[in-house]
């Protein structure tokens, strides 16, 4: 039987303060996502975009950043994707900004006992309303899904934590707040930094990684923020770092995450067209899904 992928774009700007990332999921799927994954063989049903609300509504005494509007985008995509998991069809979700990892992993972690996650990017996304340098909520979602946060965001559907601290791996991070290095150490989460990844090479980390979350977990998301690049790589990106991941270590990452056949769901963020050199993060997030999904050199 064909497998089949259901697609969920989430024009989604309002969790950092960067306009353009709201046409993250046109970008992606104007450099041709749809026909690359229809080639290795999969069913692709694309579900369109979750709508946006933007009212310039009071927040009240919060600190967070559009807190009403994100959560209330967060929670259609929540019944969204818990819909699709339902049906057993792979969700592939394209933003936006990275807060909508919380509304996708409201609706995925449901379904599973252990949801491992894999959060590949250069930021650790751990910040709360209390650490965050910025208010941004694109900080905040790895936090969020441990439970920790505004409770309008850790209980969408209803439910929190959806995910443990030891469930987790972070791949690419080179800038981490203070108070995102006090709960990565408190709660054992495991991290590759870029340290790591050059001591060790691409290779050992994914193997390490994969060997970490098989035996534990009943599915894997993989959140990969654009921005665990190299901005060389992927420079349409709202808040570039130098040092990245390349394009060709990222490649192998997915071609050995599809060859341990352990992802169960995966989301691309951040990609912002505004930003970029003639589509060409899109083109590399495409690419990057091409090996995700199954394609080969040879
Ligand atoms: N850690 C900072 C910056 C940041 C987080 N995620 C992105 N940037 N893309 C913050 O605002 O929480
Ligand atoms: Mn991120
Ligand atoms: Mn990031």
């Amino acid at each position: 039987m064909k497998k089949h992928i259901s697609i969920i774009g989430v024009p989604m700007d309002l969790g950092q303060s960067r306009r353009g990332v709201d046409m993250g999921p046109s970008a992606i799927r104007y450099a041709g996502v749809i026909e690359r994954l229809e080639k290795l063989n999969y069913i692709i049903e694309d579900k369109g975009d979750i709508e946006i609300g933007r009212s310039n509504v009071d927040e009240g005494t919060t600190n967070l950043k559009h807190l009403k509007a994100v959560t209330e985008a967060n929670t259609k995509l929540a019944t969204v994707v818990d819909k699709v998991v339902e049906s057993g069809s792979f969700p592939l979700v394209f933003g936006g900004d990275h807060s909508i990892s919380i509304g996708t992993l409201a609706g995925i972690s449901k379904h599973y006992q252990n949801l491992g996650v894999i959060w590949y990017d250069a930021h650790a996304d751990l910040n709360t309303e209390e650490t965050s340098p910025s208010g941004n909520i694109h900080g905040m979602p790895l936090a969020v899904s441990l439970g920790l946060g505004h409770p309008s965001l850790t209980n969408i559907l209803g439910y929190a934590p959806k995910v443990k601290p030891e469930n987790i791996v972070i791949i690419g991070a080179r800038s981490i707040d203070p108070g995102e290095k006090d709960l990565i150490r408190s709660k054992g989460i495991k991290v590759y930094t870029m340290h790591e990844i050059d001591r060790l090479g691409m290779t050992k980390v994914m193997e390490e990684t994969i060997q970490y979350l098989k035996d534990k977990t009943d599915g894997v998301h993989l959140s990969l923020d654009l921005d665990g690049l190299d901005p060389s790589d992927a420079p349409g990106v709202g808040t570039p770092v130098l040092g990245g991941i390349s394009y060709r270590e990222s490649n192998l990452a997915m071609e050995m995450l599809e060859e341990s056949k352990l992802i169960t769901s995966a989301e691309f963020v951040e990609v912002n067209p505004i930003l970029d050199e003639r589509n060409k993060t899109a083109s590399v997030a495409v690419a990057l899904m091409g090996s995700l999904f199954g394609e080969k050199l040879l």
